[in-house]
């Protein structure tokens, strides 16, 4: 039998077997005092093409059994460094983005009045405001890693302010982020407007194409975002298009182009040097995937987020 309240025991049940939660977390839906909260975010109501993010954290969490949390060239477990729990979802309305947005932003802002840090799995992009929102309300504004195949800091289309293409443009103007200390790494592909990475550029984001990143490799650029980030508290957000459809086909609006999954795991690698406060995994389509492999890949990101959120607070431990 696995023990109430603790990660499923993989000498115990099989990888496959029991309610999937994330990695085989033990379920929480009120965590106190834990290092990292898992939660995810089932939303797509701002999504601007291929519809279905809704149905990403069940898929990444279905696939998320296969990862132990321990790496072969990584000593102590995730898990034996730090305490994590799996909350459960947030419940969005799929009918109204702006409840949509106030619910998630007032359920994290919750967790965060409790624990230390969330991982968001979502979900289309546009939540991410929400969670910079509540963020941002514990830390002030924050340093943002921004890994993603758009800039998403697009104006108001069709009439609709908030969509996925705009989170960091809200989240600029209301000063939740830090533009000077932004940086947006995988940029590439069409957009509708050719000005449209004027408005980051012009507020001091440092944007980093994906050519420039593979052109660099994954070692050369952690060590601009360790320049670039500095002290500051950093929410690293990724949008799993960001890599390569070859690699990444299950999401809202793929882009061909863009780093392989090895490059953009070897970068997360640097994370743990940071001070991370906050993350998500973000536009996880699982109705345009193949084989599970986007959402095998979104479970190894956010493995990695955790993992390099043990290694932060680990150093700060020590060194305090
Ligand atoms: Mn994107």
């Amino acid at each position: 039998m696995n023990d109430p309240g603790q990660r499923l025991d993989i000498n115990v049940s099989p990888r496959y077997a029991q309610i999937p939660t994330f990695m085989r977390l033990p379920h929480d839906p009120s965590p106190q005092g834990k290092d990292v909260v898992v939660i995810g975010a089932p939303y797509d109501g701002g999504t601007s093409y291929r519809p279905g993010a809704r149905f990403g954290p069940r898929a990444v969490r279905n696939e998320s059994g296969l990862i132990h949390g321990v790496g072969i060239d990584r000593g102590p477990g995730t898990f034996d460094l730090i305490d994590c729990v799996d909350a459960g979802d947030i419940d969005l309305t799929p009918f109204n983005m702006h409840i949509a947005m106030d619910t998630a932003q007032r359920r994290l802002s919750e967790l965060l009045a409790d624990n230390a840090a969330f991982l968001m799995i979502g979900g289309d992009h546009s939540l991410t405001l929400a969670a910079l929102r509540a963020v941002a309300a514990k830390h002030g504004p924050v340093a943002v890693l921004h890994l993603d195949a758009h800039s998403d800091t697009n104006p108001a289309f069709y009439g609709g302010e908030y969509h996925h293409g705009t989170p960091f443009r809200h989240a600029i103007d209301e000063k939740l982020v830090d533009p000077q200390r932004m940086l947006q790494i995988g940029i590439r592909g069409h957009n509708p407007q050719p000005d449209s990475l004027d408005y980051a550029r012009g507020h001091g984001v440092r944007i980093m194409t994906s050519d420039e990143f593979c052109g660099l490799g994954p070692q050369a650029a952690t060590a601009l975002v360790r320049e670039h980030l500095g002290d500051a508290p950093v929410y690293v957000s990724v949008d799993v298009d960001v890599v390569d459809p070859a690699f990444a086909p299950g999401t809202g609006t793929p882009a061909p182009g863009g780093p392989s999954s090895r490059e953009v795991l070897a970068l997360l690698r640097g994370v743990g040097d940071l001070r991370p406060v906050g993350f998500d995994v973000m536009e996880v389509s699982p109705l345009y995937d193949h084989g599970g492999i986007t959402s095998v890949l979104a479970t190894e990101i956010g493995a990695e987020l955790l993992y390099q959120y043990a290694r932060s607070t680990t150093r700060e431990r020590q060194s305090s």
